[in-house]
């Protein structure tokens, strides 16, 4: 698939997506959100692929924000369906049936930031800054930041990043939670295609049900969570990956796991 604001590249089941404006540091604005959301579904139906890595062009920007030279003209019905777009596309990465982690590096914000918390994990450069500017702009975070923000770091953390717009650094997004790691931003890709790899060894239904039970589970009280990662773990037995994994195990071997 040929898109102009975005790269895709596949290399050893994994899917590498780039968000490619540098001029607008990778900024997003209606055509690159539907180059995103097309792209994410073809990677959700190809079994080629494992892992999805998002990351922007450049040294200086994951995406600095939705693109605000195309949000000053839109009108109010507009502006719903631009927000209705960009959630659609972080709703596509939740549901994506393989883990996406985020390479954040550099500025992350406004959409950017909520980006990259639709992801299942976020690696960040030492360079990498966070924010939900939209207050200094007259709006609230439209891509569903304000409300998968608090379920990531809390609502005290969220509620003051979102109130005051303002910045934090790679150290501070890794202090609170917001990042798993921190890395020099020439080991950064190098650094998520090594966690990449070693989930791409594991029993890919297994990880498939484990991403489900996450992200659908934390939105379910813990009783109904609880009755929902059972299910999952069910599931499991319809593979021969479970059967594989635990004969492996008992024969003292590496599994060799089918994705089925
Ligand atoms: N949109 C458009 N262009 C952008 C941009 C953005 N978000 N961010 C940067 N650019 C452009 C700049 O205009 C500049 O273009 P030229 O002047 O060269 O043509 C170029 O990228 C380089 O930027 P700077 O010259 O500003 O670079 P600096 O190093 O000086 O500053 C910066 C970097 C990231 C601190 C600064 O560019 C900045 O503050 N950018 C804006 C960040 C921001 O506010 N982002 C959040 C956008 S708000 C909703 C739907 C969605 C949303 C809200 C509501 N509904 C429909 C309800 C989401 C909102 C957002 O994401």
């Amino acid at each position: 698939m040929q898109f102009t604001n975005i790269l895709l590249e596949i290399e050893s089941r994994i899917a590498t997506v780039t968000f490619n404006r540098p001029k607008a540091l990778n900024a997003l604005n209606q055509e690159t959100l539907l180059e995103a959301l097309a792209c994410f579904r073809e990677l959700k139906n190809n079994d080629e692929v494992q892992v999805v890595i998002l990351t922007g062009s450049g040294t200086k920007a994951f995406v600095a924000g939705a693109d605000i030279a195309f949000m000053r003209e839109l009108t109010p019905l507009t502006a719903r369906n631009f927000a209705f777009l960009g959630q659609k596309v972080m709703n596509t990465i939740e549901g994506l049936g393989k883990p996406v982690i985020a390479a954040v590096n550099g500025f992350a914000l406004g959409g950017g930031c909520e980006l990259a918390i639709a992801c299942d994990m976020r690696l960040a450069s030492d360079n990498a800054k966070f924010g939900q500017p939209e207050v200094n702009l007259g709006v609230i975070p439209g891509f569903a930041g304000t409300q998968r923000l608090p379920r990531i770091i809390g609502k005290g953390r969220a509620s003051e990043l979102i109130f005051t717009g303002d910045m934090i650094d790679a150290a501070e997004a890794y202090r609170i939670g917001l990042v798993n790691r921190v890395v020099p931003q020439d080991q950064l890709l190098l650094a998520c295609q090594a966690i990449a790899a070693r989930i791409i060894s594991r029993g890919p239904v297994a990880v498939r049900l484990s991403k489900e039970a996450i992200t659908n589970g934390m939105e379910m009280d813990l009783a109904r969570a609880c009755a929902y990662e059972a299910d999952q773990f069910a599931l499991c037995f319809a593979s021969p990956d479970q059967k594989e994994g635990m004969e492996a195990f008992l024969e003292k071997r590496t599994p060799r796991f089918q994705g089925k």
